[in-house]
């Protein structure tokens, strides 16, 4: 068994598709070991995405991630980090395969209704930055 940490991010949350994307989590053989809905500030924000610092598109990602309330959680299952990243699809939604979460419900490349972690060190900061409680 491995964990992952996933949000379902202020677009997806605006546009009610919060339940069905929990839905598919679950039918996708997912165990949710925790799950909060939070309105981060934008310093919060940062502080999660520090890592994209230099990257062209930091103030719009974190602007865009302390927007509105997310639903930030805790999946395991066997393969979950790989697991979840397939079922979220490419980052862009216009490359994002047939049946992703990403294909289903992104808006955008910026406003890509699902995150995960990229890897197994990423997945422990990541769960303990929101649940310190887990770690
Ligand atoms: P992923 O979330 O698929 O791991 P990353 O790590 O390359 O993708 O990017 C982190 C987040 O930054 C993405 N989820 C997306 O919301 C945002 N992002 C990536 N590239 C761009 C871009 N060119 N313009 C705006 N936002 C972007």
């Amino acid at each position: 068994m491995e964990r992952t940490f996933g949000i379902i991010k202020p677009d997806a949350v605006e546009a009610k598709y919060s339940g069905r994307i929990i839905s598919r989590i679950e039918e996708e053989g997912f165990n949710i070991v925790a799950m909060k809905k939070v309105h981060i500030a934008k310093d919060k924000a940062e502080e999660f995405y520090a890592v994209h610092k230099e990257r062209p598109f930091y103030d719009e990602l974190t602007t865009f991630l302390s927007s509105g309330p997310i639903i930030v959680m805790v999946l395991e299952k066997a393969d979950a980090i790989k697991g979840w990243r397939n079922l979220m699809g490419a980052t862009n939604p216009a490359e994002a395969e047939e049946n992703t979460l990403r294909k289903l419900y992104a808006r955008s490349l910026g406003e890509n209704a699902v995150h995960g972690s990229d890897a197994p060190e990423t997945a422990k900061q990541e769960i303990a930055f929101f649940f310190p409680e887990l770690s």
